[in-house]
This record gives C-alpha cells, sequence and structure tokens, in this order.
C-alpha cells in the first residue's frame, strides 16, 4: 500500500512489494551473477538471520514483465540510504537518502522481460554526511513501498495544495505540474474536484519535454476545516485532458484539509484556536521490521498515542513514512515534522557533501509533504550548530529555502544550546530540548521558566516556547522501589515532574523523549554504549508494551486536554 487512499484511477499502477531477490556485494563489485538471498520490499535486511548487522552494499534484483510498449515511471517511497537504480542493467536514478522518496521514467519500454536491479548502502562514509552513526539506527533495504505506472506522453507529476483562510472563507492556492516527455508542444486541459467543487484548473499551451507549473488561487464556499477534533479531508482530483481529448489521459489524486497555523507569543493556533501541544518524540522503528514500519504497527502506534492523550508527534530526526503521515491526517494527529539532521557539530556540517544533502533532504521533505494538513511545523536541525556564526548561516540558508517552497506553516528548530544558541531570531517557535533530573540536577520548573528567559534575551520575544525534547531512561521491566537510576520508577517520577512543570510554565507544548524505546547505532563513544543497543526513553518499549510512565502520562495528557488553560492539573504527586 503506497498511500492510505487510491491516488489514481486512470493512470494504471503496479505496486512491486513483495519478495525480491538480493545478493550482498562490495564497494566497486560488477551486479552479482546470482542471487543467493531471497528478501522482503518494503523490508530491512536486518531482519534476516544472515544480515541481522550487515552495514554495506546489496543488491536487489526483480523481473518485469511488459505486456507492450509504454512509458514506466518508477517510484521508490524510501531506500535505506543510498540508492543506484538500474534498469535492463543501464543506470535510471542515484538517490542518497533513506527518508524521502525519488521517482524516475523509462520511456518506450518494449515488451518482455526486463531487469530492475538497486544496489543499496547503509554504511557509514564520507559521501554520507546525514546518515551517521547515531542515536537511531540506520537500517539497509528498501523501507518502504515501491510502485510502477504506466504514463503516456504527458501526466500529471505533482499537486500542490495551500489552504488560505481570509477571515471569512476559505480558498485555497493549487499548483499542478505537467510533464511532457514529447518532443513538439501540446495543448492540455486539468480539471479538479473537490467535494463539490469543479474547476478548470488549466487551459493552455505547454513545452516538450519539460515539466510546466500552473498555481492558481480559488475558492471554496462548500467545505468544512480540518482540525485536531474534525480531521475532515477531501480528495483533490486532478484530470488531465490531451489536445481536443473528451476523456482524461492520466490523473493524480491527493487529500488535502483546510485549516490554517498561526503563532502568538504564548502558543500555536489551530484555526486561530491556541492548542497546547502535548506530543511525543517518535522514531520509526520497530524489532524484526526496523524502519519498514508494516500499516498495522503505524496504526497501532496512533491509537496508542491517542490512547496516552497526545495530540502531536515530532518526526523526530527525518521526515516520515507518508501513510503515517496519512494516518496523522486521518486522526487529527499534529506533526512537526523535521528534515534529516541529529546532532552535527559545526566541523561534521562544513563537509564536502553536507549541505547538498542536507538541502536535498529539506527540498524533498517540503516539496512532497506540504499537502498533509496534519504537519503545522516545519523543523530543521535538531541539537546542530545554532551557537556558531557559521552554523547560523546554515540555519537561516534552509529556513529560507523552506520559506521560498512554502509559507504557511511556522519553523523551529530543537536547540540545546541554552542561552548560547545564536539563531532563535531565525524561527517563528522557540524550542529547547531539556533533559532536567536526567542529564542535569535541575528542577524543571525553574529550568523551563529560565528557557523562556533565554529565548526572550536571545531573539524569541513574543514567540512560543516548546520544550522539544524531555524525558529519562527507564528500562522495561526494572521495577525498582526506590526508583533506582534507569528504574520505570524514576522515569515516570521525571516524567511527571517535567509535566508538571511545562503545564505550569505556560510553554505552548512539549514533546516527550520518546513515544517507543528504539534500537541506536552501537560504537566506542559513550552514545553508542547504550544499554541494550536502544535508547530506552519510551514510554513504551521496543514492542509497544507499555511502563509505568505509560499510565502517569496518559492521566496528566488527558487531564490537560480537558484544562487547556489552567495550568499545573493534578499538581505534584
Ligand atoms: C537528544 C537528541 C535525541 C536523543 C536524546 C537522548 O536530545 O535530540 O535524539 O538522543 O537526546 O536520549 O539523549
Amino acid at each position: 500500500m503506497i498511500r492510505m487512499f487510491t491516488t489514481h484511477t486512470i493512470r494504471p499502477v503496479e505496486e512491486l512489494d513483495g519478495i525480491w531477490e538480493f545478493e550482498p556485494i562490495t564497494r566497486g563489485q560488477d551486479f552479482p551473477s546470482h542471487y543467493r538471498y531471497k528478501m522482503s520490499v518494503p523490508g530491512v535486511w536486518e531482519m534476516h538471520p544472515g544480515f541481522a548487522r550487515y552495514r554495506g552494499l546489496g543488491a536487489f534484483r526483480r523481473l518485469i514483465e511488459v505486456r507492450m510498449q509504454q512509458n514506466l515511471r518508477v517510484a521508490f517511497a524510501g531506500v535505506s540510504h543510498t540508492a543506484d537504480v538500474y534498469w535492463d542493467g543501464k543506470l535510471a536514478a542515484h538517490h542518497y537518502n533513506a527518508y524521502t522518496g525519488f521517482e524516475f521514467v523509462i520511456e518506450q519500454v518494449p515488451p518482455g522481460s526486463h531487469e530492475l536491479v538497486i544496489v543499496v548502502d547503509n554504511a557509514f562514509h564520507d559521501q554520507s554526511t546525514l546518515h551517521i552513526a547515531n542515536d537511531y539506527y540506520t537500517y539497509g533495504g528498501i523501507i518502504r513501498p515501491v510502485s510502477m505506472e504506466t504514463v503516456g506522453p504527458v501526466f500529471v507529476a505533482a499537486i500542490r495544495f495551500t489552504p488560505i483562510w481570509d477571515g471569512s472563507a476559505w480558498s485555497a492556492e493549487i499548483g499542478v505540474g505537467v510533464r511532457s516527455l514529447a518532443t513538439e508542444g501540446q495543448r492540455i486541459r486539468v480539471v479538479a474536484q473537490l467535494g463539490s467543487h469543479h474547476i478548470a484548473l488549466v487551459d493552455s499551451e505547454i513545452g516538450g519535454r519539460a515539466t510546466t507549473w500552473f498555481t492558481s488561487i480559488h475558492r471554496f464556499t462548500d467545505v468544512s476545516s480540518w482540525s485536531p477534533d474534525q480531521p475532515t479531508l477531501y480528495l483533490l482530483r486532478l484530470e488531465l485532458f490531451s489536445g481536443e481529448d473528451q476523456e482524461p489521459c492520466d490523473d493524480l489524486i491527493d487529500r488535502v484539509g483546510f485549516r490554517s497555523v498561526s503563532v502568538d507569543a504564548d502558543a500555536v493556533a489551530i484555526n486561530g484556536e491556541p492548542i497546547m501541544i502535548r506530543g511525543f518524540n517518535r522514531h520509526e522503528d520497530y524489532p524484526g521490521v526496523g524502519s519498514a514500519l508494516t500499516v498495522p504497527l503505524m496504526v497501532q502506534d496512533m491509537e496508542l498515542l491517542r490512547d496516552l492523550g497526545a495530540n502531536a508527534i515530532r518526526t523526530s530526526h527525518y521526515p516520515n513514512d507518508q501513510r503515517f503521515l496519512d494516518l496523522c491526517d486521518e486522526y487529527g494527529m499534529l506533526v512537526w515534522e523535521e528534515h534529516h539532521a541529529r546532532d552535527f557539530n559545526l566541523t561534521h556540517m562544513q563537509q564536502p557533501l553536507f549541505e547538498t544533502q542536507i538541502t536535498e533532504s529539506t527540498r524533498e521533505m517540503v516539496t512532497k509533504h506540504a499537502n498533509h494538513p496534519a504537519i503545522v511545523i516545519w523543523g530543521i536541525f535538531n541539537e546542530c550548530a545554532s551557537d556558531s556564526l557559521p552554523g547560523r548561516a546554515m540555519y537561516e540558508q534552509q529556513l529560507n529555502l523552506i520559506r521560498s517552497l512554502d509559507g504557511s506553516r511556522p519553523l523551529s528548530y530543537a536547540t540545546h544550546h541554552r542561552d548560547r544558541d545564536r539563531c532563535l531570531d531565525l524561527v517563528d517557535i522557540v524550542s529547547f530540548n531539556l533533559y532536567p533530573l536526567w542529564y542535569t540536577e535541575e528542577d524543571p520548573a525553574e529550568l523551563f521558566c529560565a528557557a523562556r528567559g533565554w529565548a526572550d534575551s536571545l531573539g524569541g520575544l513574543g514567540k512560543p516556547l516548546i520544550i522539544s525534547e524531555m524525558g529519562a531512561d527507564g528500562f522495561y521491566g526494572f521495577r525498582d522501589g526506590s526508583a533506582g537510576l534507569g528504574s520505570e520508577e524514576r522515569q515516570r517520577d521525571i516524567l511527571i515532574r517535567d509535566i508538571v512543570a511545562a503545564l505550569s510554565e505556560r510553554v505552548a507544548g512539549m514533546f516527550i523523549w520518546q513515544f517507543a524505546d528504539c534500537r541506536v547505532s552501537e560504537g566506542r563513544d559513550w552514545l553508542f554504549r547504550r544499554a541494550m543497543g536502544q535508547n530506552s526513553k519510551g514510554v513504551v518499549d521496543r514492542y509497544r508494551r507499555p511502563k509505568l510512565a505509560y499510565q502517569a502520562v496518559q492521566e496528566l495528557y488527558r487531564q490537560a486536554a480537558k484544562n487547556p488553560n489552567q495550568g499545573s492539573p493534578s499538581g505534584e504527586r
């Protein structure tokens, strides 16, 4: 399943999910002459007993039968982390970064059997500046769905939908990219349908061998708003007509919602309603399937998050699977989505490939995910070099890029630099990662109050404050009446004090670190010596079994949901 809804009813689509052939290879080696293993796509090779800890290169192969000559558009939603795709032995696409998709078109494919080989790399090396050993695990494999579509000489390449609230009614800016594979220019029409609205979107000449963008603003009188309580969604169906044809030759369907996001000094507001963010940070990770979560597991996470009383998720620290974002749209779960960056110091950020790779991660995230109403904040650079002037220039560059691609959402980044941060004036929401009572002995309420002070004196005055991370390790099953270090009791007690402090300090919101325990890289550094090879700050363990903190967080989050304007819901325990 590529998305949680049908994206084409005219364009033929075949999902290439299933069992592919697999063979590990070494750098510089030719394609394997035979493939000894089978792998699930989507999947991670770590689920295979022979590759449970494999870090390196592997070739995936699949034969494609084509019945008649056609143009094929192949779309990979996520390959971890570098992909070189070969069609009948010829390089068709190269892509870096596990967490955003890519696609390519093979023209005039003749009937017969064709070979699709994809060489996947999950190794850490100087060609990979975003995937490094980190406090989460970079798995290997084709981790998200693969699809193959038949496209004509002209097709809809992309839709962009931005809702606009003018104070009394909804309109939306609709962008459509039409791609022509023909050498000659031609006349096309695009018609849009959304609910009861039918719109003649485009009637124009387009040039050959190019993607032409058309953007226009339309008023929608007969629609309801999307909100966390009433997440009303609409299918936006575009049909493309070529020349004088009366029948459409292609279509593209996306799912959209009408909502606005704004900020003031105290809060993030959806449709003008201030919302206290009761969030969790979440990694895409589950035993056995790694980062290739199945739909039932995504739904399970969503149900658990709702059960916990959460209304928001931060996709720490990379763009998420679009099917999970689809679920967020459906459940009314607010999303802070961030590009792929965790804990890069200035030296790291100054590596030759870094700027290109992070810029692509930002661009792909925004252009591919901007239509999700659930995404209400774009984030960049978690705990990177926002404490230096060269770092600031890089923050500014990424923020400017996002603003140029989508000016409709507030921007933020999570910092741990406290009063040394130098970028708070650049964003719309000020966010601090703080671990009182865990990494430091500070009192949570005093610390969050101090954070407001740092923000106010460093360019964040008048901007809402989010505690983007707070939490503590708690090892599942380690119960200890004296609440010893790493016990479920200690974790629960710290989280209670964190949440109560955040609520009483009137921050705009909080994201607990973290929803579920996750596997982490192993290595020599202290970070990579984490016990059990995992980050154990989840309120559920890797199998989603609740720890003691679960019920405590649930109680506080649910009370906060009922009394959004009161500070501490239940006082200290
Ligand atoms: C950081 C980081 C998280 C995680 C956390 C922790 O704040 O942003 O990815 O590593 O610390 O558990 O220490």
